[in-house]
């Protein structure tokens, strides 16, 4: 059964963060604020992207500049999205809920283009950041309606309190290398979680939640989110093996012509 999430509020974060794996909080940011951010990454795009690599930026259709479908380490190349991640109330809501001091680790964007974007695979984020223990969250900002149709987030409801990850194995969706592969248990469909959104709500999951999206099936309107990436400060961080990792990603999607 799928069913739709009530928000969870700050003052209660940590306790509701520690019994689902996730927080919503609707809204976050006010109009005002996402008018701003939205603004900031129209800038980012026309500004950053020329000078970005291939493999931080990926398009739904390699010819169409038109078509971003996700970008990562944005923070390393524009002081407004660093400050974000660095210094505002998400940094201070990942502090809260891991209960701990964190280190900012990355600023994504994912977008779900109109018709064409494909579905997130289920996943947990933690299979690839390569963190032991592996405590970290990713904060998930709605920067314009989010509902079924264009492809909004699921969490599977206390999928992070199993002790290792689940099966992963390459998926063939661009951005989310590794996918499940034993996803869709009668426990994982009874406790799924699906969270249509506005903008300006941030969702929060802890890297051992298992979560997914579905297609964009609108033609006309886009999926468009941001990511921040926290790594608790206690997490030992194996930078070699992950740097392996996304070279070894980097040199296969080149070769299938995908970036
Ligand atoms: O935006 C999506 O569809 C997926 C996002 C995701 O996997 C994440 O934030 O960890």
């Amino acid at each position: 059964m799928t069913s739709t999430a009530s928000p969870g509020t700050s003052s209660t974060a940590r306790k509701d963060f520690d019994r689902d794996g996730y927080i919503a909080i609707q809204p976050l940011f006010d109009a005002e604020k996402m008018k701003e951010i939205n603004a900031e990454l129209d800038r980012f795009i026309g500004e950053c992207v020329p000078r970005m690599s291939r493999a931080e930026v990926y398009y739904e259709d390699i010819n169409d500049p038109d078509s971003i479908k996700q970008m990562m380490n944005m923070n390393d190349h524009d002081a407004y999205f660093r400050n974000l991640v660095e210094n505002g109330p998400v940094r201070q809501l990942a502090e809260t809920v891991l209960g701990e001091a964190v280190k900012p680790a990355n600023v994504e964007y994912f977008n779900k283009p109109p018709g064409i974007g494909q579905p997130t695979p289920a996943h947990q984020d933690g299979y690839f950041f390569h963190l032991t223990p592996s405590s970290a969250v990713t904060g998930w900002l709605a920067l314009e309606e989010v509902d079924h149709e264009n492809g909004c987030l699921h969490y599977v409801r206390g999928s992070h309190k199993s002790s290792g990850f689940r099966p992963h194995a390459r998926s063939k969706v661009l951005g989310f290398s590794q996918g499940m592969t034993d996803f869709g248990t009668p426990e994982d469909k009874a406790d799924t979680v699906s969270f249509p959104c506005g903008g300006g709500t941030l969702l929060m999951h802890h890297a051992k939640t298992i979560h997914w999206a579905g297609a964009n099936r609108s033609k006309t309107r886009s999926r468009r989110a941001l990511g921040f990436i926290y790594f608790a400060k206690s997490a030992k961080n194996d930078k070699a093996a992950r740097a392996a990792y996304q070279a070894k990603l980097d040199a296969d999607l080149k070769e299938a012509n995908k970036i």
